[in-house]
């Protein structure tokens, strides 16, 4: 497959996004600036990088408790993203929904999602609204290992598949649901085994290799565009920290982790590169530093913005939009 430099440059600087998007917010959440809960994407990166580069602000996204590699990579703002992990006004939920619960409908990101595997549900009503509608939109599903154990992942895959969606099932597996490693809690090796029972065309992948992932997921979204329905695809990855910020880890192995850091998304993706001569060194770094600035910038934006007020902590608990259907 040919990809263009101005693909792979994107890919790179989404990754990057991330990553230090979530080294930024490890430190905050130490110093104690973050209240709640965070689940870090850390060592995940290339799976929403590579999985968001192909679609259009018009396609939807489902995320997970893990969300903040998928929102940036669907466009979403690091600022009202910080701001809603600070807890302000100014954040996607004004600072009620926190880390968990951050949506932007404009971008098509349909929500992360405290319930596991509630996202899979939701990708099928996304699925059969765009097949109802008769447009090109797709949709992509991410979830992890774990909620693969879940009925409405099987539920989800064999509606989609019965209803011909078009819903790329991404599934995330890096190796733990919270603390159980994939070999405890399932009896199989690759979770792509599971889409062949529902009749869905499935493959696992690198999930570390981000041209893998683009080509992989570029093609499901093709199909999915064409009317050919769903299709699973299962990024073997890896999560670098604890379930969420505050888990020391001590059940994973001696040794996994450090097995895992050498296979870091972004440096393997930084020597390929290089090594191609498609960007030089000190262009990365250019990027590397613009990047920084950027996160610096959302952490202030979130750190001078107000508390929401106390008196609307009711406020937007129900919706009263009630949305015009077009019917075709
Ligand atoms: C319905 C439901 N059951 C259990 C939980 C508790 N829980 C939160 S995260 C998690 C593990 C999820 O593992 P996985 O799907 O692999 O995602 P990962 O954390 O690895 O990204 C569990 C069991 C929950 N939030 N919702
Ligand atoms: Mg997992």
């Amino acid at each position: 497959m040919n990809i263009s430099k101005e693909t792979m440059q994107h890919m790179y600087i989404t990754m990057k996004r991330i990553r230090e998007f979530e080294l930024k917010t490890q430190e905050l959440f130490a110093e104690g600036k973050i209240p709640g809960f965070v689940h870090l994407y850390l060592g995940e990166e290339a799976v929403s990088a590579g999985a968001c580069e192909y679609l259009n602000d018009g396609d939807y996204i489902t995320s997970t408790h893990r969300g903040h590699g998928h929102i940036i990579a669907k466009g979403g703002d690091m600022k009202y993203m910080m701001a809603e992990l600070f807890g302000k006004a100014t954040g996607y939920c004004k600072g009620k929904g926190g880390s968990m619960h951050i949506a932007d409908r404009d971008k098509g990101i349909l929500g992360a999602n405290g319930i596991v595997g509630a996202g899979q549900d939701i990708a099928l009503g996304a699925g059969f609204s765009i097949n109802y509608k008769g447009t090109t939109q797709v949709c992509i599903c991410f979830f992890g290992d774990g909620s693969t154990n879940q009925g409405t992942f099987h539920e989800s895959l064999n509606m989609a598949s019965i209803w011909n969606l078009p819903i790329v099932y991404v599934c995330e597996n890096n190796n733990y649901a919270i603390s159980m490693s994939q070999s405890r809690h399932q009896h199989i090796q690759n979770i792509s085994d599971r889409g062949k029972a529902y009749g869905i065309p499935s493959i696992h992948i690198d999930g570390n290799n981000v041209i893998d992932v683009y080509e992989a997921i570029t093609a499901a979204i093709d199909r999915a565009r064409k009317g050919k329905g769903p299709t699973l695809v299962e990024c073997k990855t890896y999560r670098w920290r604890g379930h969420f910020e505050g888990d020391p880890a001590i059940y994973k192995p001696k040794g996994e982790q450090e097995t895992w850091l050498k296979k870091d998304p972004i440096t393997q993706f930084k020597t390929y590169l290089e090594n191609n001569h498609l960007f030089s060194e000190e262009q990365l770094h250019t990027w590397d530093a613009a990047i920084c600035q950027e996160i610096e910038e959302a952490v202030r934006f979130a750190d001078e913005s107000p508390l929401s007020d106390i008196h609307t902590i009711v406020n937007d608990v129900y919706s009263d939009i009630i949305e015009e259907v077009h019917v075709r």
